[in-house]
């Protein structure tokens, strides 16, 4: 058993520890870290030293560590190797045999992971007391800045946002001695190092403190992550500007990309086929930037009702078509009932009315009243009528379903209609309620401007939008006239119905609300 220890940490008392990269039980390689401490200006990682099994790590997130102290216990390969060879009792503890691997290495140390014997141009750096965590939060560091470190013997493991460097930037540190164990986001690593080997690497300043979330990112933009959370990022082709930041002082932690990188898979398995559509994620932004910001949770409707609109956008190609229906002769028929209504204690609003006519409309033109199979080779025509109905509630948008609503009167549809949409606003409506729908109505009323653009609720093929009715003057040949013109909005499935096709169907819909007296009761 090998204990891993904090290596030289220059003038500081103690460093704290801000990840653990390991867990019990982890196999680990020499140069796999597993702490990574941090000063008020910097940060690195101490690896392991040799290759093992975790046995115990000693310390926790956020303690403070001192020089030399164990941080991790290892049951190092070579020795159970040699241990097996020997014929030795598996699990007794060793003192570290010579071939041990060395105890981590001073923080000016040269090679990129601390542990390795100092290199000939390290040395004298180490030897100038130059262990100091000479990162500049500030992001101010100038090249010049730099050189200055350097020529004092300053030792820096800064950390960048560019996460150019690769795992092979690392190794040619180490063979080149540079001081340094972060990465440049200014420049490639590799670049910085052939011109001013054994040079000093630009420093990256930390993310503003408090920043929960991931800044836009922004090209060049400076990332505070540690060197194993940007190996990860790299092997799963995460952009680390994307990917919100929770660790202390905005560090970006390792889990902090596997969450994102779970967050779109998640998205990505939501809508069937988004992710191989290719279609770029909106970056998410850090708006407490600019000012307050309240997180406010969808809630279960509206997060199902986001993903069925999202669904049925990306996978039906819409049009939207509008006209406008002289209603003036069935508001005056709808005002004539308001006394029968109020007896039967209902409020009858246009809505019934609209409902009535569309399956009408729906009978005359059936591919209105269908879907396509899934190869989009056939209709499949229904013989029943269902209309949903658009209910606005405080938990969401939810659709009830009329059923068999071509057999009813206006009287029965505007129950029926009160019966679901009280039902929906107490959250009482059961699947039965809402499975079957031909075609869907949705009426904004009064609140609905002058037209709007409905998304198809797929697998139907159109879906009407009722917007407000309003007087209008209307030229009717010889003069204006005011009427009562109530705005339709169309949206179809291209794919089903031609433009022609819903033209028709509109002006057939229109025309079947001038008439006021072909509705029943
Ligand atoms: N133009 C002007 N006024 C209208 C109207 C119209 N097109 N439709 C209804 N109104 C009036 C009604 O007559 C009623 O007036 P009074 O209060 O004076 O009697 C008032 O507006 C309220 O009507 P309502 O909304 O209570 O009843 P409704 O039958 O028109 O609609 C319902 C019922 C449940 C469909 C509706 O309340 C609702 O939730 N609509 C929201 C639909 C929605 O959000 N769709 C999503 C759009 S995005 O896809």
């Amino acid at each position: 058993m090998a204990q891993v220890t904090v290596p030289d940490i220059g003038d500081l008392e103690s460093v704290e520890v801000i990840e653990l990269c390991v867990a019990p039980g982890d196999e680990v390689g020499p140069d796999d870290p597993i702490v990574v401490v941090e000063s008020d200006k910097a940060s690195m990682e101490i690896p392991a030293g040799a290759a093992g099994i975790v046995q115990e790590v000693l310390v926790e997130v956020g303690a403070a560590v001192t020089e030399g102290q164990a941080i991790a216990q290892l049951q190092v390969q070579d020795q159970e190797d040699a241990q097996a060879d020997s014929g030795a009792p598996a699990g007794e503890d060793a003192r570290p045999a010579p071939e041990d691997p060395a105890p981590p290495a001073p923080l000016a140390d040269p090679s990129p992971v601390g542990h390795a014997a100092p290199s000939a141009q390290a040395a004298p750096l180490a030897s100038q007391g130059a262990g100091t965590l000479a990162e500049d939060g500030g992001g101010t560091a100038s090249e010049e800045d730099d050189s200055d470190k350097a020529s004092q013997g300053a030792d820096a493991f800064a950390e960048d946002g560019g996460g150019t460097a690769s795992e092979e930037d690392d190794s040619d540190r180490a063979s080149q001695g540079v001081g340094a164990l972060g990465e440049d986001g200014v420049r490639p690593a590799s670049e910085v190092l052939a011109s001013e080997a054994p040079a000093f690497e630009t420093l990256a300043p930390a993310r503003p403190p408090g920043s929960g979330v991931a800044a836009e990112p922004s090209p060049g933009a400076q990332i505070y992550a540690g060197p194993a959370t940007r190996r990860l990022a790299r092997e799963l082709g995460v952009q680390l500007a994307e990917v919100p930041a929770t660790g202390a002082r905005g560090r970006i932690l390792k889990d902090d990309v596997k969450r994102f990188v779970k967050a779109a898979m998640s998205r990505a398995a939501a809508i069937p086929g988004e992710g191989a559509a290719g279609i770029p994620p909106i970056p998410e932004a850090d708006f407490s930037r600019f000012g307050p910001v309240q997180v406010l949770p969808l809630g279960r409707v509206r997060a199902l009702g986001a993903r069925n609109l999202h669904r049925s956008w990306l996978n039906l190609p819409h049009v939207t078509q509008h006209e406008e229906a002289d209603l003036t002769d069935l508001e005056a028929f709808r005002h004539s009932l308001k006394g029968e209504a109020q007896r039967r204690g209902l409020k009858l609003t246009p809505l019934p009315f609209v409902i009535h006519a569309v399956c009408r409309a729906l009978k005359a033109f059936p591919s209105f009243n269908a879907s396509l199979d899934a190869a989009a080779q056939n209709y499949l025509i229904k013989g029943y009528y269902r209309i949903g109905c658009a209910v606005d509630t405080e938990q969401g948008l939810v659709v009830p379903v009329l059923k068999d609503a071509e057999r009813k009167g206006i009287w029965a549809l505007c129950a029926e209609l009160a019966e679901l949409a009280a039902k929906a606003r107490s959250q009482k409506l059961g699947m039965d309620d809402m499975q079957g729908g031909t075609f869907t109505v949705s009426s904004l009323g009064a609140a609905g401007g002058t037209g709007f653009t409905p998304i198809i609720n797929a697998p139907e093929v159109a879906i009407l939008g009722v917007a407000r009715l309003a007087a209008k003057p209307v030229w009717d040949g010889a003069q204006f006239q005011p009427r009562q013109m109530l705005p339709l909005s169309l949206s179809y499935d291209h794919r089903a119905i031609n433009g022609a096709e819903a033209g028709r169907f509109l002006m057939h819909l229109a025309g079947l609300l001038q008439e006021a007296d072909r509705f029943e009761l």
